[in-house]
């Protein structure tokens, strides 16, 4: 079950890729093959303004790569998408369908993942089949540069107080990573410091290797 799959990965800390088409001249299945071989289990698919035949494309392609690797598939937004290539989840943010609206219309078994900004949203959030919540923008980003920081204190709240899966998210790199995790953040998303990097495969790991070290209970 996928469902339970996400959640014991993001518990254990995982670095959670998402792909932004900005920062990957390379393309995004090429950063993704790059994130899957260095060990990255949770992919998401985010392509904010790419037409949706090329997304299809792109979609099925990325599919294939991440069965064969067991990763799993998340698609941002987009539950036709999601259903077409039948991709593992589908995250959405507070402006988007409703979480109960998409479990009708994906089913039970499919992973749903929302997007959090504040303490009220965060336990708004357990009020849902959710299964995981993001939780950001925790620093200043340029990737999503019109959304209101949330800081670190959110994210400790997250972490400390409430009952579910949860992955921190913007502005986060490998040299404020240390502050997140003293929070009781056990997963993470980089988007821009891990695709904007000269070698990927290496910060990957440097970066794994922390989560590692520091999310030993
Ligand atoms: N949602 C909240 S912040 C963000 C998204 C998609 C962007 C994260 O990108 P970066 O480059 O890791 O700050
Ligand atoms: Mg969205």
């Amino acid at each position: 079950m996928m469902r339970s799959k996400i959640k014991e990965l993001l518990k254990k800390g995982a670095l959670y890729g998402i792909t932004d088409a900005h920062y990957s001249p390379q393309g995004n299945v090429a950063a993704v093959c790059q994130m899957l071989q260095s060990g990255i289990r949770i992919i998401q698919y985010r392509a904010k303004n790419f037409a949706p035949d090329t997304m299809l494309e792109e979609l099925r392609e990325l599919r294939r790569l991440t069965k064969q690797a067991g990763a799993l598939l998340i698609v941002n937004d987009h539950p036709d998408l999601c259903l077409q290539v039948q991709a593992d989840g589908i995250h959405v943010g507070q402006d988007d369908l409703p979480v109960a609206e998409v479990r009708k219309l994906l089913g039970e078994g499919i992973i749903i993942g929302l997007s959090t900004h504040n303490r009220e949203q965060g336990q708004q959030a357990l009020q849902t089949s959710a299964d995981y919540v993001g939780v950001g923008p925790v620093f200043p980003t340029a990737t999503k540069p019109h959304e209101p920081v949330v800081g670190l204190e959110f994210a400790g709240y997250v972490a400390r107080k409430l009952d579910i899966a949860h992955v921190a998210i913007g502005g986060i790199n490998e040299k404020n990573l240390p502050q997140v995790l003293e929070q009781g953040i056990k997963s993470v998303c980089m988007v821009g410091d891990l695709l904007q990097s000269p070698d990927m495969p290496a910060k990957i790991q440097r970066v794994q290797n922390l989560l590692l070290e520091r999310c030993q209970p």
